[in-house]
């Protein structure tokens, strides 16, 4: 396989190398695609050095797939030119995943809508990838009714200007803010921008992406996303209320039984999920499973997982697995 990382030399970028190599993904010529100003630097891939290009080079050497994060406005521009030559595209921005006309995909979920002739083929907000992951087994079981999520994410979503926003304010350094207020020993109840409705992006994406993936309108989502000064993972506070009757026996037997979920709760041993334990990780780590004890059919969980690996790298790779393993590219 030729393939490209377009947005190379960013945190998601980065993390997507590791994870082609960790996975012993089969790549035979690796293309590393940057902007204007990053060509020519240097990045190694499997003990060997690759030259960071030009998106006009990469198209022209014609890869089979292009694992986009280079944000929104290079993916809306290059990823139809990259269609259009036959290149297989999965995007990590948002640009795509409401278009009607292309996938939003979690592999475990929904990859079988997958056909040869999908050229742009978007990954999921990382928010939304881990809570999907882990409630879906319970949706098909329990039908979801209302989800209600607060989340507490770590600066790496934002780039590599938000984790040395908070390192120079640790040091008590001068440098770069990536948000509007300081990060460190502070919570910013702010992701992405503010809708018309008082909702950020990033919790509409939670709402929106949410019921495309599970090809469900009916699920109800309302989300509160958080910035706090973490790195490793992001966080979830999740309450979700199911239509059937079941107990919380089924909860973890079917949580143990999804793909890509890891139950850690056991609070007498004071275990539960948390970002330093996430990071590094594919799993999505979930625990703190209880009743919410104000309404029936209703438990509280809490949801973590590293948002640079399952939350875009990972679940990008797994997309690029699954295209290869069905011949789809
Ligand atoms: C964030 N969800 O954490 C974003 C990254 N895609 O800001």
């Amino acid at each position: 396989m030729k393939v490209a990382v377009v947005g190379a030399t960013g945190l998601v970028g980065g993390e997507i190398l590791k994870v082609l190599e960790e996975r012993n993904f089969p790549v035979d010529e690796l293309l590393l695609v940057a902007s204007e100003k990053s060509k020519g630097t240097k990045k190694t891939f499997k003990g060997q050095e690759i030259t960071v290009i030009g998106v006009d080079e990469a198209i022209a050497a014609k890869p089979q797939i292009a694992i986009f994060s280079a944000g929104g406005s290079t993916s809306t521009k290059e990823a139809p030119r990259f269609a259009e030559a036959g290149i297989t595209v999965i995007d990590n921005s948002s640009a795509w995943r409401m278009d009607p006309t292309k996938k939003l995909v979690v592999p475990e979920i929904n990859a079988k809508e997958l056909t040869k002739e999908d050229k742009i083929i978007a990954n999921p907000n990382c928010s939304t990838i881990q809570m999907v992951v882990a409630l879906h087994k319970l949706h098909d079981a329990f039908k979801m009714k209302r989800v209600v999520v607060s989340t507490y994410q770590s600066v790496t979503g934002t780039g590599k200007k938000a984790v040395d926003q908070l390192m120079n304010e640790r040091a008590g350094k001068e440098g770069e803010m990536a948000y509007p207020y300081r990060i460190d020993l502070n919570v910013l109840p702010h992701i992405d921008v503010f809708t018309e409705n008082g909702y950020t992006k990033e919790e509409m994406k939670m709402v929106n992406e949410t019921k495309k993936i599970l090809s469900d309108d009916s699920v109800k989502v309302t989300a509160t996303t958080v910035r706090i000064p973490v790195m490793g993972g992001h966080s979830e506070s999740v309450n979700v209320e199911f239509e059937k009757d079941f107990s919380l026996d089924e909860v973890y037997r079917i949580l143990e039984q999804t793909e890509g979920v890891l139950v850690v709760d056991d609070v007498k041993n004071l275990k539960y999920p948390m970002p330093m334990d996430a990071h590094q990780k594919d799993e999505v780590l979930v625990g703190r499973v209880r009743w919410d004890e104000t309404q029936p059919r209703t438990i509280n969980m809490w949801i973590v997982a590293d948002n640079l690996r399952k939350g875009a790298a990972t679940n990008a790779v797994q997309i690029a697995e699954y295209l290869i393993k069905h011949n789809l590219v």
